[in-house]
């Protein structure tokens, strides 16, 4: 029996988003993204990896803590679950496709409504996860990544895999399993832990070492369950250092490595970098990326950006091109992104309420992240940031330098060197000099 896929247009009015370029008037287009221009030898395309993320773009409803949705859907109207969701995955792929994004991300429940009985959550996922495996095929769409959410559902209020009850645990574990399933039937590429409520509010009822344990033994299931199922692409751990909970144990980029290291999980993990949760942090996007490039972790990117006023998650769409220029830089230095791809994890604002709205975040998002990428093309080609950064550190390619760098001198040495040398001149760092150079590339 095939399934029946929805015939109804949702985005009436709006066709397929084409490039015009910069010159165009037209705002329903792109004036960067053009997905076939060749930069360093790959379209495009290949490069971004471009996803959009099912929960804000299809399921975010602009609710706020001081009021209710603002965001209603036509796709959200039938009573049964199983139909809402079919006609939510029509909308989807009609909207996907009408972006010419090649990908998509999900978590469970954005796909479809979880009730309490786990026997009826996994007849539902399995029921969707048929309907997009022929939505993909029909569409060419591809997933980019799968999860699951183990945050809204008020089980977690005490953590999911780090919850001190264990039957919350294999709540969690049930929920993981699944979602495993349908990322492993649909050919997705990655699968996401984001620990929105792996962490804790106050030490005075926390084992934060036995938590942390907890955290590392789900994650080890998960692998082998993966693994056995046949799923051959890249674990990634989402770092946030706060929001929901006080203290997130995925802080930053470095903490998660620490963590990865200490439980023997870096063959099988790399991290998805978000750019509100870097600046969230305390650091630079840029500074996120490169610590997880040199560690050899940089997976996956999802895109947005903070509010320079306030401290929380606003995830508004990309648009500041230093921002994002230097951290493609970073990215093409690095090689790219290991099995990853840029996913929208960005929602419009709560009075964004037209359809062509919807629109014109992604058309600005992706056109922000493209021009990105031509200009750090350029910066890379044009060598002189390479060509001082590698300067900067001659002192270390020969002599008594390269002794230090190669382990083979003594603290004492130092001392009699200190003391031969004399002080040393001072060198500049030049960096309003090399911020002026990167701004004529803008
Ligand atoms: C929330 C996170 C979430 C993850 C997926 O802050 O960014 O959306 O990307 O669970
Ligand atoms: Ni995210
Ligand atoms: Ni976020």
């Amino acid at each position: 029996m095939g399934i029946l896929l929805g015939d109804r247009e949702y985005f009436k009015g709006v066709g397929k988003i084409a490039y015009e370029g910069p010159e165009t008037d037209n705002p329903l287009a792109f004036r960067w993204y053009d997905e076939n221009r060749i930069i360093v030898g790959k379209s495009m395309k290949e490069h971004l990896r471009f996803a959009i993320a099912y929960w804000h773009t299809f399921v975010g409803s602009g609710l706020d803590p001081f009021g209710g949705p603002t965001q209603f859907y036509p796709w959200d109207e039938k009573s049964d679950p199983i139909d809402r969701a079919k006609d939510k995955a029509d909308a989807a792929f009609e909207f996907i496709t009408k972006m010419g994004a090649p990908y998509y991300c999900f978590h469970d429940l954005d796909v479809i409504d979880y009730a309490d009985e786990v026997r009826t959550n996994e007849k539902r996922i399995q029921t969707m996860t048929d309907y997009l495996g022929a939505k993909q095929k029909e569409s060419g769409v591809k997933l980019l990544w799968g999860t699951a959410n183990l945050f809204s559902h008020h089980r977690y209020m005490n953590g999911a895999s780090t919850n001190p009850d264990f039957q919350v645990v294999t709540h969690a574990g049930a929920q993981v399993k699944m979602a495993l399933d349908a990322t492993i039937a649909l050919g997705g590429e990655n699968y996401v832990f984001w620990g929105g409520r792996e962490g804790y509010m106050t030490l005075l009822n926390t084992d934060m070492k036995r938590e942390q344990e907890h955290f590392a033994q789900m994650l080890k299931m998960a692998v082998a369950y993966a693994r056995k199922n046949g799923f051959k692409g890249k674990f990634f751990i989402e770092p946030k250092p706060m929001e929901p909970t006080k203290h997130q144990y995925d802080y930053d980029c470095a903490t998660v490595i620490g963590f990865l290291r200490q439980f023997d999980l870096l063959d099988d993990f790399a991290i998805n970098i978000e750019v509100n949760h870097a600046t969230l942090a305390g650091h630079t996007f840029d500074h996120e990326l490169q610590v997880a490039a040199d560690a050899g972790v940089l997976g996956s990117i999802d895109a947005n950006r903070g509010d320079y006023q306030n401290g929380w998650d606003t995830d508004q769409f990309p648009n500041d091109l230093m921002e994002w220029t230097q951290a493609m830089m970073v990215i093409l230095k690095a090689g790219g992104l290991a099995g990853g791809g840029i996913n929208f994890d960005a929602k419009r604002r709560r009075n964004s309420t037209d359809m062509e709205d919807i629109f014109y975040a992604h058309i600005g998002g992706m056109d922000t992240v493209a021009r990105a990428l031509v200009i750090a093309d350029k910066v890379i080609q044009h060598g002189e940031f390479d060509k001082i950064r590698t300067e900067r550190y001659a002192s270390f390619d020969s002599g008594k330098g390269a002794d230090y760098e190669a382990g083979k001198l003594q603290l004492e040495d130092l001392f009699q060197m200190a003391v031969d040398g004399g002080e040393p001149t001072m060198i500049s760092g030049r960096q309003e000099y090399l911020e002026n150079l990167l701004a004529r590339f803008i």
